[in-house]
């Protein structure tokens, strides 16, 4: 019985591989396009933070072969016994209820498949958690269908500003506008530094992702939760709220765009001339409400 199980086996294995490999494949066909969906995209989307690229690699290199293996093993099994102990093939079936030997193989199996992938997922996930020294913190705010960012003065900050879906209407695709990604306002951040979140919602919960930065965080009100990246490339990075918000829920993008540290700084002081003028037409506005 054993002798005719084992070619099974090696050829679930080998099918296990080649599926994964070609998954790998894809994934590596749509690295070329950074921070937006790619067309026909098959796998994750091309990652800029180490902590993006270590884990495509837990996915595709431990969770995707293992899943396969075990997906492709379990069906072999099922064909095998199926074609084997059918009413044909086998009119006298076996009386046999209990077999203590393979009762302690196939829980053993799979807590020795848990702990091998349970040991990189922990120090995967302790890496997400645990936020490096920031060197710009961005407070996100969470709305009813739109972000707010804000940044805080002692970083040259001191001003915040909404960003909005940019209208159909107002699509330029010869400048790179994207449809249901591009917004007005681009948040900014400098290329290889290390930037922290701080993410809460207004009124229902929100959340905020970056693919290309491998972060998605839950907006929630009343709650301030973090999260870091720091991405290794210039480039503009689309997300979009992933958590059913309300109406508008498809129509809030979020867009960073890294770059240099000396176009940062740059950023930073027309940024703080052009939204200290909102700031003052919010306030402005909020006294007004207050007064009535
Ligand atoms: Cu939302």
């Amino acid at each position: 019985m054993l002798i005719g199980r084992r070619p099974i086996l090696r050829r679930a294995a080998l099918t296990a591989g080649a599926v994964s490999t070609l998954l790998l494949l894809a994934g590596a066909a749509t690295a070329e396009v950074l921070g937006q969906p790619t067309p026909g995209g098959l796998g994750l989307p091309a990652t800029v933070t180490e902590v993006g690229a270590e884990t495509q690699f837990f996915y595709n290199v431990v969770l995707l072969p293992i899943i396969s293996f075990i997906g492709l093993f379990v069906l072999g099994l099922l064909i095998y016994v199926c074609w084997r102990f059918n009413e044909h093939a086998n009119p006298v079936p076996s009386k046999l209820t209990h077999h203590t030997g393979l009762e302690i193989v196939w829980t053993l199996v799979p807590v020795l498949i848990l702990v091998f992938i349970a040991i990189p997922s922990f120090r995967l996930l302790a890496h997400q958690v645990e936020i490096p020294e920031p060197k710009v913190t961005i407070k996100v705010t969470g709305n009813q269908w739109y972000w707010s960012y804000a940044y805080p003065e002692d970083q040259g900050g001191g001003f915040s500003f909404d960003q909005f879906l940019k209208p159909e209407a107002e699509l330029k695709p010869e400048n790179g506008d994207v449809r249901l990604l591009s917004v007005d306002n681009e948040a900014v951040v400098p290329v290889g530094e290390v930037v922290k979140l701080q993410v809460i919602a207004s009124d229902v919960i929100h959340s905020y992702t970056i693919p290309a930065f491998t972060i998605r965080i839950d907006a929630v009100p009343g709650r301030l939760n973090e999260t870091w990246f720091k991405a290794e490339k210039e480039g503009l990075f689309y997300g979009q709220c992933s958590k059913i918000c309300g109406k508008d829920h498809a129509f809030m993008p979020a867009a960073i765009r890294v770059v240099s540290k000396e176009k940062y700084a740059e950023w930073l002081v027309e940024a703080k001339k052009k939204f200290a003028k909102a700031d003052d037409g919010r306030m402005r506005v909020a006294d007004e409400r207050d007064a009535r």
